[in-house]
This record gives C-alpha cells, sequence and structure tokens, in this order.
C-alpha cells in the first residue's frame, strides 16, 4: 500500500461541542500520523476555494456560513491508503446513512452539521492540503510503532 497524505478539518460546532479531543483520538487510533495540526479561522475566500466545486449547489450560500462561523480545526494525517481509509472513517455524507460506529454515525445529526470533511481523492488532498498549510507547517516524523498498525 502507498505511504499518503489527506487534508482533515473538524467543522465548526466541534469546539463548542468539547469533542476534539475525542475525534483526534479515534484518528491516532486508527493508526494515522498527525503531520499538521492547528486551529484556525476561515475567510470568506478560502471557503469558497475549497468549497469551488458546489458553487452551483442549493446548499453553498449556507455551506459558506457554517464554515466561516466558528474555528475549525485543519489537520493533515499520513498513513497508508490515507484518503480512502479517512473517508471510511468518517462515514456517508448523510447522517442518515453514516453508519453507527464512524465519525458521522456516531457524533452527527444532519448533513449541514456533518462534523468533518475528508479529502475524497489524492487530488483533493494534495489541493487542500496547499489551501490550508503552509510547507513549513507539515512536520515528517518517524513512527516506531508503524510496523505494528
Ligand atoms: P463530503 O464532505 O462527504 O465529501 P460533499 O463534498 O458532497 O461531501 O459535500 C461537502 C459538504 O457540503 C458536506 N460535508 C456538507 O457539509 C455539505 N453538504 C453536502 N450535501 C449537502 C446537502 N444536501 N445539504 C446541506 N449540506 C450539504
Amino acid at each position: 500500500m502507498a505511504l499518503e497524505r489527506t487534508y482533515v478539518m473538524l467543522k465548526p460546532g466541534v469546539l463548542s461541542r468539547r469533542i476534539v479531543g475525542e475525534i483526534i483520538s479515534r484518528i491516532e487510533r486508527k493508526g494515522f500520523d498527525i503531520v499538521g495540526l492547528k486551529i484556525m479561522r476561515i475567510s470568506r475566500d478560502l471557503a469558497e476555494q475549497h468549497y469551488a466545486e458546489h458553487r452551483d449547489k442549493p446548499f453553498f450560500c449556507g455551506l459558506i456560513e457554517y464554515i466561516t462561523s466558528e474555528p475549525v480545526v485543519a489537520m493533515v494525517l499520513e498513513g497508508d491508503n490515507s484518503v480512502k481509509m479517512m473517508r471510511l472513517l468518517c462515514g456517508a455524507t448523510s447522517p442518515e446513512e453514516a453508519l453507527p460506529g464512524t465519525i458521522r454515525g456516531d457524533y452527527a445529526m444532519h448533513t449541514n452539521f456533518n462534523i468533518i470533511h475528508a479529502s475524497d481523492s489524492s487530488e483533493a488532498a494534495a489541493r487542500e492540503i496547499g489551501l490550508f498549510f503552509r510547507p513549513d507547517e507539515l512536520v515528517d516524523w518517524s513512527n516506531e510503532n508503524r510496523n505494528w498498525i
């Protein structure tokens, strides 16, 4: 399997609900390495770039209002096949379809507040990592546990 990076973001509401630690624990427990991590407010401009593919969707304005409404926790994760594995951990976009045991299945009730974003392809991951992190904010480190995961 190929080692790859993915972009993950805990959306507004997660900080206020005091569940940042719980969700990051699930991500760490699965085996991902955190190579970038920060709390930030997203500007309208950055939000519109990030969600550009949804510009014509009826929920776009609400999505931009929501994602800029409170700070988010932005992360870059590294691991084998991490884009696909992280999407599995998140669960389906609609919490009505997200299975229990997934993050959305366990923590979200509505699609417009589905609490976590994870890149949906390697191309999207590269683009999103570049949007949210400068290269010097990402830290390479040697994970001694990798052989056990
Ligand atoms: P995902 O986040 O699972 O990749 P996308 O890319 O289809 O899903 O949608 C991006 C974000 O737009 C979702 N995470 C959700 O916040 C919002 N969204 C998607 N579909 C809807 C919808 N039907 N109604 C409201 N918000 C939506």
